[in-house]
C-alpha cells in the first residue's frame, strides 16, 4: 500500500468520498432520466423480483468510474450477482480477502422504479479489510446525497446528521419491508410486523432499505428492520447509522457486518425493546 492510499487518495487523483459522491450523482441523474422510460423488464427470482436494463446500466457506469480511479480495488455489485441468498453469500466469501471492496445496490427499490414510485436510491459503500469506512446513499428524485466516513460523521446537504430521540416503541416511527422471498423472508417478517405495528406509533414501508437506513440516520425514522437483506442493502446505510449515533445489528442483537441479512437499525435509544418485540413475536430468525 502507498502512503497516499493509507491517506485515502491516490496521486493525481480523487479521494475515495469524491469518486463514490461523482459516481452516485452521474448514475443517479441518469436512473431519474429513464423513469417511466426504460425498454426491458426481466424477472430474476419471482415476479416480486424485478431487474431492468437500466440497474444493469447504472452498475456498470458505477464499476467503470471506480475502477478507472481505483483499478486494484474489489467490486461487489446487485447485478453482478446470482439471485438468492446462496449466491449473496458466495459473492460476499469470494470477496472476503479484499483489501479495498466496494458494495454497490445500483438501484436499490427498483420494484418502485418500475411502478414510477418515486423512493429508490442509488447506494455506494466501500470497506477497508470488511469493515465499512465510506458509504453514500443518493436519492435522485428530491436531490438528497446522504454520506458518512467513518469517523468524521454523516452528513446530508452538507449537514451532520443526528438520529432522533424516541426511547419507547409506542414514541417511535419504524419502517419495514415486504421481501420477495415468499418461503423464508416474508413469513418472518411479517411475524414482526403482527407483533409492533399496536406497539409502535406507526410503521412505513418504503421499499427501499438503503433509503430507509438513512432516514433512520436523518433522524426521520426511529428504526428499521427487515428479514432476507443483501450487503448491497444495507452497506451504506449502516455506516449512515453509525455515524449518525445510531445502532445497527441484526436482528439477534449482533453487531452489524457485511454478512448480516437480517437487519435492526435503530436511533440507539429504543433498539432494545426494538429487538425485544421482535423476539417475543419469534421474528427474528
Ligand atoms: P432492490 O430494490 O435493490 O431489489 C424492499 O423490501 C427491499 O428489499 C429493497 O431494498 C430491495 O432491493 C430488497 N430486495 C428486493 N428483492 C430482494 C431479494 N430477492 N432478496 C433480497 N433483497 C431484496
Ligand atoms: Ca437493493
Amino acid at each position: 500500500m502507498t502512503v497516499s492510499d493509507q491517506q485515502g487518495t491516490v496521486v493525481g487523483g480523487k479521494s475515495f468520498a469524491a469518486v463514490a459522491i461523482n459516481c452516485a450523482a452521474k448514475a443517479g441523474e441518469w436512473i431519474k432520466s429513464k423513469l417511466g422510460n426504460y425498454e426491458k423488464l426481466d424477472i430474476k427470482y419471482s415476479a416480486h423480483d424485478l431487474v431492468t436494463e437500466v440497474d444493469k446500466g447504472s452498475e456498470t457506469l458505477i464499476k467503470r468510474l471506480v475502477l478507472t480511479h481505483f483499478p486494484h480495488h474489489s467490486f461487489l455489485g446487485e447485478e453482478g450477482v446470482e439471485p438468492g441468498p446462496e449466491a449473496s453469500a458466495r459473492a460476499l466469501e469470494e470477496v472476503s480477502e479484499a483489501e479495498y471492496l466496494w458494495i454497490v445496490d445500483p438501484i436499490d427499490g427498483t420494484t418502485n422504479f418500475v411502478h414510477g414510485f418515486p423512493f429508490f436510491v442509488v447506494s455506494i459503500a466501500l470497506a477497508h479489510k470488511g469493515e465499512v469506512i465510506l458509504g453514500v446513499v443518493y436519492d435522485p428524485m428530491r436531490d438528497e446525497l446522504f454520506i458518512a466516513e467513518k469517523g468524521k460523521g454523516a452528513y446530508v446537504h452538507g449537514k451532520r446528521m443526528s438520529v432522533s430521540q424516541e426511547d419507547s416503541l409506542k414514541t417511535s416511527l419504524i419502517a419495514t419491508g415486504f421481501p420477495a422471498d415468499l418461503d423464508y423472508a416474508l413469513p418472518l417478517n411479517m411475524k414482526g410486523l403482527q407483533a409492533l405495528a399496536p406497539q409502535v406509533r406507526n410503521i412505513r414501508s418504503g421499499g427501499s432499505a438503503a433509503l430507509h437506513m438513512a432516514y433512520v440516520a436523518a433522524g426521520r425514522l426511529s428504526g428499521f428492520w427487515e428479514i432476507g437483506l443483501n450487503s448491497w442493502d444495507l452497506a451504506a446505510g449502516a455506516l449512515l447509522i453509525q455515524e449518525s449515533g445510531g445502532t445497527v445489528t441484526d436482528t439477534l442483537g449482533q453487531p452489524y457486518s457485511l454478512g448480516v441479512r437480517n437487519v435492526a437499525a435503530s436511533n440507539g435509544k429504543m433498539h432494545q425493546s426494538f429487538l425485544d418485540a421482535l423476539a417475543a413475536a419469534d421474528a427474528v430468525k
